[in-house]
């Protein structure tokens, strides 16, 4: 269901989600967050779902947190950002990561402070030659989060992520594929188009062993190796026992395309 802030288009597998307050940068209030988090969370519930594309409309995929709903005024107190962050980012992190089916984010322009986090928490990030993604929170002396500080190490390692976070200059998608921070540049106008494409594509594989790959991705993070093996053999006896694993070898065998139901 779409509101004034989040869009949602639904075709062939896949759920289309912009971010759509271009004229700031598409960044974020409470309810925006609010509305993409009951997104995320019926696309998650949703078996028409297969998979999930994340967008912003107009130049920008996401410039983080509005600053005007975050500044304090003479008649507006200090927020208590530590509430904030659980209450409005914290839980749009996790639903992205427990999605049982891959989300690919199409960063069409700059993606900045949250805004960056937000792609970050995907599973593919297919990026305009044009998209920048800076780590803003330090220029306005904050911290990096909504996963950030999370992800970024681990995409690119402790030292250039530590440059980013502290130097908060932009980095271009050429230098973020150069890292591995991404998947791939595109041409800005293919860029929606390139990653509609991958996320069809997806939607038509084994997407039931896909949200267990996912899984194990997020564990391995944190896992000692015998932790990830049995986890992976626990997983892997989960996937043999699904429809799409029978309908693969079939097809295999039968030397035809399979065609997975993502059960
Ligand atoms: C904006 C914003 C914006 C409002 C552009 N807000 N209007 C968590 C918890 C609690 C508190 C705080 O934060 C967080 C997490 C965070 O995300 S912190 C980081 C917040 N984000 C930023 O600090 C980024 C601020 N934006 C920028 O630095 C620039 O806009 C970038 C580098 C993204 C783009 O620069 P330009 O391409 O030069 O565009 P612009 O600055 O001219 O922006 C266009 C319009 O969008 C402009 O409005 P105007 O009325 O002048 O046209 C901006 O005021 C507005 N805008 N970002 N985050």
């Amino acid at each position: 269901m779409a509101t004034e802030f989040i869009l949602t288009e639904a075709g062939a597998g896949v759920l289309s989600i912009t971010l759509n307050r271009p004229e700031v940068l598409n960044s974020i209030t409470t309810t925006m967050s609010g509305d993409l988090l009951a997104t995320l969370n019926r696309a998650s519930d949703d078996d028409q779902v297969r998979a999930v594309l994340l967008t912003g409309a107009g130049r920008a995929f996401c410039a983080g947190q509005d600053l005007a709903e975050a500044t304090p005024g003479p008649d507006k107190p200090r927020q208590d950002f530590a509430a904030h962050v659980r209450k409005v980012y914290n839980p749009v992190v996790r639903a992205l990561r427990r999605m049982p089916k891959p989300v690919v984010a199409a960063v069409n322009g700059v993606a900045a402070g949250a805004g960056a986090s937000l792609a970050f928490a995907c599973d593919f990030i297919i990026a305009s030659s044009q998209a920048t993604f800076i780590q803003a929170f330090a220029r306005i002396g904050l911290v990096p989060d909504t996963g950030a500080t999370f992800f970024l190490p681990r995409l690119v390692g402790t030292a250039r992520a530590t440059a980013m976070m502290m130097l908060g200059e932009k980095v271009t998608a050429e230098q973020a594929l150069a890292y591995g921070m991404i998947y791939r540049v595109v041409e800005p106008d293919r860029v929606v188009e390139e990653a509609r494409t991958l996320a069809a594509h997806l939607a038509t594989q084994a997407t039931f062993a896909l949200g267990l790959t996912k899984r194990l991705i997020n564990a391995s993070a944190a896992n000692e190796i015998d932790t990830q093996l049995e986890m992976e053999a626990d997983l892997q006896g989960t996937a043999g026992r699904s429809e799409d694993f029978q309908e693969g070898v079939d097809a295999f065998l039968s030397k035809r395309p399979p065609g997975f139901t993502g059960r």
